[in-house]
């Protein structure tokens, strides 16, 4: 059993994730239920995370989220889906209830509405620090948020079973309708049940034309570890695209065994647990410093 997720603020969701896991909760639903504690809590908005977020350009708060199973064929996404503070469970509703596998803008509301949720007033998805952001965007016309953010969980249970969970509200004032690389499988997430798991944080618009996430699940599969996995898919992206078009982007895998890796283009906190330790940890994935 183990759980990691993105950045230092996943801390609580990695502890909710040890919890569940040590009760005999399957992954599925330990990546469901701590991401909708930390998705629907004002305080982590300001991480891009759904609630609290910050809006598109139009002010409103649309949000990206998914999750795969790492059973194939197992995966659900909502994108540019407003009014829903929880969107990885109406993204996990997607996988489980609905013939299809990603639903966008009104036809991701109309769903969640079909499943029972409200949908709430932009207002409510906003706080009062998202607004002064917004205005602050509108008096300027750029954003002054360096923020590249989204939670990104992995858990993987006592029955073997691997889940990878991802939500965000997505690149802050974006175009409305614009989706990042959170929903799209491979791109911000993949999970393998042969292999393992991995999550993408960063710059949503370029990491799509990676998918990262697959390459790192597949070098895993051919028996990388975590670490050498996201950091040969780093080094892979960085001599592609060369030293000055380099972007953000943090990887972080966790593999069959346990085992956790991460790689990033800036310097990545992530947290994780592994069976065996008593609480979840941070750590910090130093800068990949590339040579051309
Ligand atoms: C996205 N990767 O939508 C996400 C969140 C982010 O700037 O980092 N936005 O691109």
């Amino acid at each position: 059993m183990a759980a990691v997720g993105t950045w230092a603020f996943s801390l609580a969701a990695v502890e909710t994730m040890r919890n569940l896991l040590a009760g005999g909760s399957g992954a599925t639903d330990c990546v469901q239920q701590a991401m909708a504690e930390l998705e629907n809590d004002k305080e982590t908005g300001c991480y891009l995370v759904a609630r609290g977020g910050f809006p598109n350009k139009a002010g409103v708060v649309q949000c990206d989220a998914a999750i795969m199973e790492g059973l194939p064929g197992r995966f659900g996404a909502v994108a540019a889906l407003p009014g829903v503070g929880v969107p990885l469970t109406v993204a996990r509703m997607v996988m489980d209830k609905n013939a299809h596998n990603m639903l966008v803008g009104e036809g991701a509301v109309a769903f969640a509405k079909e499943q029972g949720f409200s949908i709430e007033d932009n207002s409510d998805m906003m706080t009062a620090e998202s607004l002064a952001a917004y205005e602050e965007f509108l008096e300027n016309r750029k954003s002054s948020s360096k923020n590249h953010d989204t939670l990104g969980l992995i858990a993987l249970d006592r029955l073997g079973n691997v889940t990878a969970g991802v939500s965000t509200s997505g690149a802050p004032f974006k175009d409305p309708g614009r989706v990042g690389d959170s929903p799209l499988p491979g791109c911000g997430l993949y999970a393998d049940n042969r292999a393992g798991a991995a999550v993408a944080t960063g710059d949503g618009d370029n990491i799509m034309c990676f998918c990262p996430c697959f390459h790192v699940v597949q070098l895993m599969k051919q028996g990388l570890s975590p670490a050498d996995a996201c950091q040969s898919v780093i080094q892979d992206i960085c001599h592609r695209v060369g030293k000055k078009a380099i972007f953000e982007i943090g990887l972080i895998a966790l593999n069959m065994k346990g085992e956790v890796g991460a790689a990033s283009t800036v310097s990545f906190p992530y947290t994780f647990w592994t069976h065996g330790m008593a609480a979840a940890e941070r750590a910090e994935q130093p800068s990949y410093k590339p040579l051309n």
